[in-house]
Order: C-alpha cells, then sequence, then structure tokens
C-alpha cells in the first residue's frame, strides 16, 4: 500500500493517471468529514453544501450509524440470499412499518432501486393488469435523472446521459414534466403499466412541479390501473422537509423507491417498497444481489432511519429550508447574477443568469470552495444546495453569509 504522504495535488494526479475520466470533481481533495463539516487533505474546512447529493442527510460519520456498522461489522456482513440470517426480516418488517407498506425488496444503489421498480411494474402488469407479454409501457419525465444503467439512460433527455449508449431499452416512453394533459393522454393507452417520475426533479436543477402536480398524477394513473411509481431516492429520507416528498401531497406511490440517504451515506443502501398485490408478483429466483437486504446495510439502515426520526430531520429541513430560501430571495433581489432560488426543504437550487452552456456556475463553485463552503452546479447555469439536514441555524445563516459575498463579490470570466 502506498504510505507517501501526499498533498491535494498528488492525489489528483493519481486518480487522474490511475483512474477512469468519468467524473470532472471540483478540484479539492476531502480526507474527513463531521457532521456538515468536511476538512480537506491540508486541513481546510468547508460546510458540506451538496451532502453526495443528499446521501448524507444525517451528517457525515454520524456516530450512531457508525456504531450500528462497527457493531454488526464484527458479528456477520454478509450472508448472501441462500441462507436466512437474523437481521434481515428484523429490518424488513421495520421499513415496511416505518414507510406503511406491505413489502419491502432490499437492493443495493439508487438505480438497482430504479431497475427493481421497473421489473415490478411490468411483472405486475402481465400477471395481475393483463397487459400482453412485453407490450407493457412506463412513462417517465422529460429531465428525469434515476441512474446510469442502459434502461435509466434509455429514458434520458440528457445527451451527456445516453449519447454512445445505444441501443436502448424498449417499452419506455417520455411526456413533459409537470403536465397533467401529456400524462392523461399517454395514460390512453391500454398498455401503459406506470408512471416513473421524481417528485422534484434533482439533476435537472431542483425542478418543483406545480402544487397538487404528483397528487393529480397519481389520481390519473389510478383512474387508469398504472402504477405511479415515485423515485424518493434524492428526495426522500426527509430531505424536501417531510419524510417523503409525496407525503406533501397526501398520497401513498404504488411503487416508493428508495436509496442515498436510506444508510446516511454509510453504505449503498436502497429499498423498493410495494403492497403484496405488486411485490408478490415476483416469485422465488426471478430478481435479487449478491448484497442486497445483508446484514450490515440492514443495521446501518434502521440507524440511519432511526436518528431522522430520533432529531425530527424533515421538521428541520422544513423550517431550516425557509430560512434558506428567504435569505437566498435577498441575495436575488440585489444581484444581477443570482436570479431565482427555488426547492422545498433542504432541497434547493439558485438559478444564475448564464447559458446552461457557460461555466459561470462551476466558476462560482470554485469561488464557494476558496470562500470554505461546497456545492456544485447541476448545469451551467443552476447550482443545487443541499446541506445535511443536521446544519444548525447559526450555521445555515454562517453559510448564507458564505453564499451571498461570493456571489455579490463574484465576476464573470
Ligand atoms: C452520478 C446526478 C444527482 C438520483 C435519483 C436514482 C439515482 C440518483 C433521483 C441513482 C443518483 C446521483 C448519481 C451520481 C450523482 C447524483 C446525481 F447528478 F447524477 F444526477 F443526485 F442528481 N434516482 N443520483 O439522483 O442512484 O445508482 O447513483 O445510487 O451518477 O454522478 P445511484
Amino acid at each position: 500500500m502506498d504510505t507517501t504522504t501526499h498533498n491535494s495535488q498528488t492525489l489528483m494526479q493519481i486518480e487522474d493517471k490511475y483512474g477512469a475520466h468519468n467524473y470532472h470533481p471540483l478540484p479539492v481533495v476531502l480526507a474527513k468529514g463531521k457532521g456538515v463539516d468536511l476538512w480537506d487533505v491540508e486541513g481546510k474546512h468547508y460546510y458540506d453544501f451538496l451532502s453526495a447529493y443528499s446521501a448524507v442527510n444525517q451528517g457525515h460519520c454520524h456516530p450512531r450509524i457508525i456504531e450500528a456498522l462497527t457493531d454488526q461489522a464484527k458479528d456477520l456482513t454478509l450472508t448472501s440470499r441462500a441462507f436466512y440470517n437474523d437481521v434481515l426480516g428484523i429490518y424488513e418488517k421495520f421499513m415496511a412499518e416505518y414507510f406503511g407498506y406491505d413489502k419491502v425488496l432490499p437492493m443495493n444503489t439508487g438505480v438497482e432501486g430504479g431497475e427493481t421498480a421497473v421489473k415490478l411494474c411490468r411483472k405486475w402488469a402481465y400477471t395481475v393488469k393483463g397487459v400482453e407479454e412485453n407490450k407493457a409501457k412506463i412513462i417517465f419525465a422529460d429531465g428525469n435523472f434515476w441512474g446510469r444503467t442502459l434502461a435509466a439512460i434509455s429514458t434520458s433527455v440528457d445527451p451527456s446521459s445516453y449519447k454512445g449508449f445505444g441501443p436502448y431499452m424498449p417499452g419506455f416512453s417520455n411526456i413533459p414534466y409537470n403536465d397533467l394533459a401529456e400524462l392523461e393522454k399517454a395514460l390512453e393507452d391500454p398498455n401503459v403499466a406506470g408512471f416513473m417520475v421524481e417528485p422534484i426533479q434533482g439533476e435537472a436543477g431542483v425542478v418543483v412541479p406545480d402544487e397538487g402536480y404528483l397528487r393529480k398524477a397519481y389520481e390519473l394513473c389510478k383512474s387508469k390501473n398504472v402504477l405511479f411509481i415515485a423515485d424518493e431516492v434524492q428526495t426522500g429520507i426527509a430531505r424536501t422537509g417531510k419524510l417523503l416528498c409525496c407525503d406533501h401531497e397526501g398520497f401513498k406511490p404504488d411503487i416508493l423507491i428508495l436509496g442515498k440517504a436510506l444508510s446516511g451515506g454509510v453504505l449503498p443502501v436502497s429499498a423498493v417498497l410495494a403492497r403484496d398485490e405488486i411485490m408478490l408478483s415476483i416469485k422465488p429466483g426471478e430478481h435479487g444481489s449478491t448484497f442486497g437486504g445483508n446484514p450490515l446495510a440492514c443495521k446501518v439502515a434502521m440507524a440511519a432511519l432511526e436518528v431522522v426520526r430520533d432529531e425530527n430531520l424533515a421538521e428541520k429541513a422544513e423550517h431550516l429550508g425557509q430560512i434558506f430560501r428567504e435569505r437566498m430571495q435577498v441575495l436575488v433581489d440585489k444581484s444581477d447574477l443570482a436570479v431565482l432560488v427555488r426547492g422545498k426543504g433542504l432541497l434547493n437550487a439558485i438559478v444564475i443568469n448564464d447559458t446552461e452552456e457557460s461555466s459561470t456556475g462551476w466558476d462560482i463553485c470554485l469561488a464557494l470552495r476558496d470562500n470554505g463552503l461546497l456545492a456544485k452546479p447541476t448545469h451551467g447555469n443552476i447550482i443545487r444546495f443541499a446541506p445535511p439536514l443536521v446544519i444548525t441555524e447559526e450555521q445555515l445563516h454562517t453559510c448564507c453569509d458564505i453564499i451571498e459575498q461570493t456571489i455579490m463579490n463574484f465576476k464573470k470570466s
């Protein structure tokens, strides 16, 4: 093992030489995280305003979650699903009761959750709804992002996601986001089995649909015996001020996909929840994964969800999110650069007065980094701001000061 003492520069060079170039990270090399705080290799402090894309809602290295990890790691980490173990059933009951569903199918990454939801929806279509084999259709919204697999990119309208990876998955179609008329039209096709949608589109730039859109979309799906599939991988687990973003509109998705903060960012844990009629359409041996539902992940996830409940993180996100948007609105009103702020809870974004192709968002994030705050643009002109939900009101104001000063003093290149 390389035991040389490295600095940020040498570590970035090593990654460049030996690692695939499938990312373009902001040039900062992190070495330690605790709560909202991050430190780089040289010991410089930053406030985390990305939370690993909403995976670290509970704060970095939360002691209760780390304790669950280390305790279980000493006993049993993985049995595979070839055998039972003494944790999975306890976890499944915990999850079913926590979210109010009959059953849970445990997976690892968010995109595996999405793939699982699509397979469940198709299987339900053929075995319950009565759609002809291989004719099931699932509708997605333009601007969606649910991961990097071939099925996920087949529904993308972003060339950087799908270009050069064809041919694409059949049986998928797209409609505009936040457009009930287009959804109603698409649902006329009797082969439609599901509508899979993010309650707020994260990667698209924290795009919040009109009040009531989700509820009405759900009702339209119900009226056509079509499953409403909520991708809450990024919006779930208290991020938007409720346990689930769909809770803002008071309905339960037919299929719920969770990931990211389900483990508090400690290891990959995802889950798909549904009622028996849907979940039992997949029979033994028809789906699974080596690590899905492993005892280590189950203990970590239960601790992560107990932290959300015991520390009232949804209420915090709701309260602090309002403060954040009020502070940012003051900035928007006096800045020529920041044109609007939008979001729910502590999932927010600022739209910058420049083109999607510009580097202004990136350049502002470099300046924010220099001023001790880490954020990343979703597009050239949209910066997402999503701190861990454990941030205090005082820390939030300090960070709003940093954002305000950085943007007010920023000079476009
Ligand atoms: C990357 C984006 C965010 C997601 C939603 C499913 C998944 C994601 C709503 C898949 C994952 C991650 C992927 C990561 C960066 C990040 C991301 F910029 F890519 F688009 F958050 F907006 N549904 N999003 O946001 O979950 O398989 O990654 O566990 O690919 O760079 P995953």
